[in-house]
């Protein structure tokens, strides 16, 4: 892989993902998507990992799609080729996926980050849809996930005039987990990484699928899945563990079965 670098066990558990266009501050072109799109596919099926983070480097974790790549492009030449069609399956990814985000999340490099479950970002994170200032609008999530992470008024103004928001306005609305000082985004990621790998990987996938269920359906639509869900961890030898260790005062080991 020339833009992807994967490390399988970065940490117990924990796999790295990184972008690695640096000189093009990772902008996302067609074969960076493609490698990303089988990364993480080998990742979500691999048992030693439960965990995903990805990130980009200090200065960029990306600034959007390639603009070089894109600027000469038809509509019918979008469609027929289809080459987005790749970014539908970064959100099937199974495991918990967060992103470590130092610098600038831009238009699809900020639409990606939205598209982890949650983001650690460094102080220095900028991000922002600003295809509104090359002719274009969102087109992976920016109208849809940023509204429903921090709501229409902000959304409106980011998408409308391209603005860029700091790591602590994001945070204050909601949009990411926590910021840190930029030699420690990776490794806080690392830190949540473990956290959540010390739990059983099945409850975490269906809890995952559950929580991102809300997105998509109603109220009662979303309690019924949560509930079979609930009910799904029971056929886990995880369940078992987990309880045993609680009534036995120790800690769970999980096995992800
Ligand atoms: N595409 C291509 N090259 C880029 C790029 C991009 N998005 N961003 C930066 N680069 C390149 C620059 O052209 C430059 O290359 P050289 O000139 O050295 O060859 C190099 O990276 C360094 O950039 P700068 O010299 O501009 O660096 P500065 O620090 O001065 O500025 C910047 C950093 C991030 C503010 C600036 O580079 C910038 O404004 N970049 C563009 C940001 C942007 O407009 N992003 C949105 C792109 S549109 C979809 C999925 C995704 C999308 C749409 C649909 N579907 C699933 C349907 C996404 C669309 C987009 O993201």
């Amino acid at each position: 892989m020339e833009f992807v670098k994967t490390t399988p066990n970065y940490q117990p558990y924990t796999a790295l993902i990184e972008l690695n266009r640096p000189k093009e501050l990772n902008a996302l072109n067609l074969q960076l998507m493609q490698e990303l799109k089988e990364a993480l596919k080998t990742l979500d099926q691999d048992e030693s990992v439960r965990v995903i983070v990805l990130k980009g480097n200090e200065k960029a974790f990306a600034a959007g799609a390639d603009i070089k790549q894109m600027a000469n492009k038809s509509a019918i030449d979008m469609l027929m080729i289809d080459q987005f069609s790749t970014w539908d399956q970064i959100k099937k990814t199974r495991k918990p996926l967060i992103a470590a985000v130092s610098g600038f999340a831009l238009g699809g490099g900020c639409e990606l980050a939205m598209t982890c479950d949650m983001i650690v970002a460094s102080e220095t994170a900028k991000f922002g849809q600003p295809e509104i200032k090359i002719g274009v609008m969102p087109g992976a999530g920016g109208t849809q996930r940023l509204t429903k992470a921090i709501g229409k008024a902000r959304t409106m103004e980011m998408v409308l005039t391209g603005k860029f928001i700091e790591a602590s306005e994001a945070l204050a609305y909601g949009l990411i987990n926590k910021v840190v000082p930029v030699e420690l985004y990776l490794s806080e990621a690392m830190k949540l990484a473990a956290e959540i790998a010390q739990m059983s990987p099945v409850a975490a996938m269906l809890a995952k699928e559950s929580i991102n269920r809300s997105f998509e359906t109603h109220l009662d639509e979303g309690l019924h899945f949560e509930r079979k869900n609930f009910y799904l961890t029971f056929a886990s030898e995880d369940q078992k563990e987990g309880m045993q260790a609680f009534v036995e005062k120790r800690s769970p080991n999980y096995q992800g079965k």
